[in-house]
């Protein structure tokens, strides 16, 4: 058992199974950096345009994450020490966690958007030793942030900044000559705390081992045809689960390939990066794809090295998904995933139809699927149910959330997606639906609990209810319903937007639309039904349209 009372392991004979099929390697993230830059080390790891541009060899980025990793030990941040990562798409994001898997010590996943709500919980709730920001970027000051936090967080000992440290620490002071690395860490170990989409109040911090994660990475090289001549282009934020693994900048690495990092998705900053590099195999969100596929036809530069693009985090549409080859001239891959685990993928060789009307088929052989209805019973082949996983690469337990731990897992491990899907005969997945009380904004997930709360700290507040509603461009978007307090004077939408906003939250959980209403239909059970308020939100939208 790989069992800590932080997170529930995988059991010993599961373990062994995996071991001995060869998906789990051995092998851990320091020593696969290790061995590349031996076997090659002037081959380019990391384009990063940004700034005046670094090109960092395989073998400089090793020798990077060994001095950063000498300079965090000297700091006295180890094995175990939990280090928040919230870094935009530079290079430094990878000497990073490279310098913290070499010491065991785990990043925790923060992404650009989050704002002080966020980072205040993932510092306090993994009692985080250190936090590492860039200094601003797309003009936000991630410095203040870090004060704020600093100060409100006793465990949070240090705060590096890439770039311009303010009253911080460089990061580029700390890194010192290299040592060896005492007690470093063994495959079945943490390697990091990916953050989930979640559902609930706070999000759920996802614990991923060195065997189970780069099985997912060389998994997805293999279906995704990624080897050493491969140029992945990042251009979502980096510390996501999909651009991170899927097969992303971490898989690339696995495979010996190049990865270049896009400051932003957008194309008139990828595209130029796709001519220049060569880029091969990109990553997008449906929304992007879009974009993507609209600004192709009239592009002055050249895509042509792009062979796939896979677009996943929400539902591609298939009237979307029929224009990617003829618009990029690239295959298309569905990327059905999560970051607990489970990664579905169209094939490359699938039927053109398959590519477009499903979601794909998991990586692994042993990756159990099954489609249920609400009492957890198996329905017959092509129904659809809910979606329950357990497998090679999937966690058994969120990090330091028994209770929780307890409904979203069954008795026997399997975990509960809150995904709604049909499986087709040639066992890929179509998703059908959600039954977890999330909005999916683009592939930005949004827990509507979470929100919810947000808006009931509001004093004019009696009452709220976050739902999706639909969006031709983001395919869904946030619309919190709210029940004033009686008596309360007038509030207009924006100023609800404006509290959540102030209440220091990422900018994508700021309801898009707030309605306000007298009281909330109810279900049977004299619960508030969602589904309802979903139904007259949509029909109001195509009533607008
Ligand atoms: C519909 N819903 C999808 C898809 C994810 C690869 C790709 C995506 C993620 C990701 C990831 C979907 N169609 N193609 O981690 O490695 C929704 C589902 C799922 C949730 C997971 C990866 N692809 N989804 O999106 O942890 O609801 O991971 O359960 O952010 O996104 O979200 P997340």
């Amino acid at each position: 058992m790989t069992e800590t009372t932080d997170a529930p392991g995988y059991p010993a004979e599961f373990a062994e199974r995996y071991r001995a099929a060869g998906y789990w390697r051995g092998e851990t993230f320091g020593q696969m950096l290790r061995d590349r830059a031996q076997a090659h080390p002037d081959r380019i790891a990391i384009v990063d345009p940004s700034g005046e541009g670094r090109r960092w060899t395989y073998g400089e980025l090793d020798l990077r994450a060994d001095r950063l990793a000498a300079g965090l030990l000297s700091h006295g941040i180890g094995k175990g020490d939990r280090v928040v990562v919230q870094l935009p798409n530079i290079a430094e994001f990878f000497e990073v966690v490279f310098a913290l898997f070499r010491i065991g010590a785990l990043p925790v996943f923060a992404l650009p958007a989050h704002r002080e709500t966020e980072i205040r919980h993932f510092c306090a709730f993994t009692e985080a030793a250190a936090y590492v920001v860039a200094d601003v970027s797309e003009g936000y000051d991630y410095r203040e942030l870090a004060s704020k936090v600093r100060a409100e967080v006793p465990t949070l000992k240090h705060v590096f900044v890439a770039g311009d440290p303010g009253e911080h620490t460089a990061l580029s002071a700390v890194p010192t000559e290299p040592v060896a690395v005492p007690d470093a860490p063994a495959p079945h170990e943490l390697a990091f705390l990916q953050l989930s989409g979640g559902s609930t109040g706070v999000p759920k911090l996802i614990p991923r081992t060195h065997d189970d994660y780069i099985y997912s990475l060389w998994g997805s090289n293999e279906i995704c045809g990624v080897d050493e001549n491969s140029v992945y282009l990042c251009a979502l934020p980096a510390a996501h689960n999909f651009p991170l693994s899927s097969p992303g900048t971490l898989g690339a690495l696995y495979a010996g390939a190049r990865v270049v990092l896009a400051p932003r998705p957008s194309p008139d900053v990828a595209f130029p990066l796709i001519e220049a590099e060569g880029v091969t195999i990109t990553g997008l969100v449906p929304p992007l794809a879009l974009v993507w596929t609209e600004a192709a036809a009239e592009t002055p530069y050249d895509l042509s090295s792009l062979q796939v693009l896979l677009v996943g985090g929400a539902k591609f549409s298939e009237e979307a998904a029929r224009r990617v080859r003829p618009a990029l001239g690239c295959t298309l891959q569905q990327v059905f995933g999560m970051a607990e685990g489970l990664v579905n993928y169209t094939r490359l060789d699938d039927p053109e139809e398959t590519i477009v009307t499903t979601q794909g088929r998991p990586i692994s052989p042993d990756d159990e699927v099954r489609v249920v209805d609400d009492e957890d019973n198996d329905l017959p082949a092509g129904a659809t149910g809910h979606l329950l996983t357990r497998g090679p690469y999937t966690i058994r337990g969120y990090w330091r959330a028994p209770e929780h731990n307890a409904t979203a897992f069954t008795a026997d491990g399997f975990y509960r997606t809150g995904d709604v899907v049909r499986r087709t005969e040639s066992g890929h997945l179509v998703v059908e639906g959600r039954a977890k009380d999330q909005i999916n904004r683009g592939g930005e997930k949004v827990a509507a609990e979470e929100i919810e709360n947000h808006i009931l700290a509001h004093p004019a507040v009696h009452d709220a209810a976050v739902v999706s509603m639909p969006d031709a461009y983001l395919g869904e978007r946030t619309c919190a319903y709210v029940v004033l307090r009686e008596g309360a004077g007038p509030v207009k939408s924006i100023a609800i937007k404006k509290f959540v906003r102030e209440r220091g939250l990422a900018a994508f959980k700021v309801p898009d639309r707030v309605e306000f209403v007298t009281e909330f239909p109810q279900t049977g059970i004299g619960k508030v039904s969602k589904k309802d308020l979903r139904a007259a939100i949509a029909a109001q939208v195509a009533a607008a349209a």
